[in-house]
């Protein structure tokens, strides 16, 4: 039975991406991702070691848990579990969602990453909260060829769970994804990498609301 289980706010859904923020860390990324206004924060981190992960992921689960934000852990469901994060999110080459939930329970978030409406099907029959759906647009964050909008229209019209849009996604074409119908959108080299990551939450929080 799922019982107080929360679900993935609407608006702007933060992602960590240190590579990209010019020499700012992670957690100065998320303090200023919390005072924006950002309420959904992923923790997603590809190259440190397990014990900074660690590290970093106790840090930020706590300004979150502090700011009311939902925080979500990717790739680590024991991590996930070691700081009682609010969720995690899993790939297509991680676990199956089936073990992910027997290992983190009903209560918690399970994010699926998806890139074709076969991804989306199997997703939501294994029981996952949302699905990324993407990448929309062409981006050097993620090694993986755009799917384009029109998976996007796919999933709007056969996929009845919440889904993140993400991937290439930026102040100049957010417009574009809020219009076709996606409520949660993610931006990562967007938020992280500009000048001042508050402003940049402002602006486009403008343009989607
Ligand atoms: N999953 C699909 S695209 C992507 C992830 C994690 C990266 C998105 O990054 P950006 O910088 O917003 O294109
Ligand atoms: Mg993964």
């Amino acid at each position: 039975m799922k019982r107080n289980k929360l679900i993935i706010p609407h608006g702007i859904y933060g992602i960590t991406g240190e590579k990209f923020a010019h020499g700012r860390s992670n957690i100065e990324c998320v303090k200023s991702m919390i005072h924006g206004g950002i309420k959904v924060i992923q923790y997603r981190e590809k190259e440190k070691c397990i014990r900074e992960k660690v590290e970093e992921i106790i840090e930020i689960r706590k300004l979150c848990r502090e700011n009311n934000v939902i925080f979500i852990v990717n790739d680590h469901v024991d991590i996930a579990i070691l700081v009682d994060a609010d969720g995690v999110h899993v790939g297509q080459d991680d676990m199956e969602i089936s073990h992910v939930r027997k290992l983190i329970g009903e209560d918690k978030i399970i994010g699926r990453s998806t890139h074709c409406l076969e991804h989306a099907r199997k997703a939501v029959l294994d029981g996952a909260d949302y699905i990324g759906v993407g990448p929309i647009f062409k981006t050097t964050t993620k090694k993986k060829d755009p799917v384009g909008l029109g998976y996007l229209e796919e999933v709007i019209k056969n996929i009845d769970l919440p889904f993140v849009a993400i991937g290439g996604i930026k102040e100049s074409n957010i417009e574009e994804v809020k219009k076709r119908g996606a409520d949660r959108i993610c931006l990562v080299s967007e938020i992280v990498g500009a000048e001042n990551i508050i402003e940049k939450i402002k602006k486009l929080n403008k343009i989607i609301n």
